[in-house]
């Protein structure tokens, strides 16, 4: 019975890894469903967004920091720009039709996040 024991051990470590350092900070489009950001406290979250590409995908941001800093979005390589509204969601729809990184930030550059198209 040992031999079980020891599998079940180390499959809920392998799921508590896979959980806390490789699920957690990004977030993967799913199907037809808008990705939800948060900005906050000088980060956003998730800051690592992967989408395919050629499809068209919504970023629905919810800004909570008061600051001015936080209150634009640009997605320089893509000539995007918006104004985020204190607490209410934003929809940023867009089609990202080559595959790269591009990143996301506030107007200072201080937030920062990275939109991986593949
Ligand atoms: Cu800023």
């Amino acid at each position: 019975m040992a031999w079980a024991v020891n599998i079940l051990g180390v499959a809920l470590i392998g799921l508590i890894v896979w959980w806390f350092w490789i699920a957690k900070p990004r977030a993967r489009a799913a199907l037809g469903g808008p990705i939800e950001i948060v900005v906050e406290n000088g980060v956003y979250t998730p800051a690592r967004i992967e989408v395919p590409a050629g499809r068209p995908v919504t970023l629905r941001f919810l800004r909570k920091d008061p600051s001015p800093c936080a209150e634009q979005v640009l997605f320089d390589d893509l000539r995007i720009s918006r104004e985020l509204p204190l607490n209410k969601k934003l929809d940023i729809t867009l089609t990202p039709t080559s595959p790269g990184e591009y990143e996301f930030t506030c107007q200072m550059r201080m937030y920062r996040g990275t939109l991986v198209v593949d």
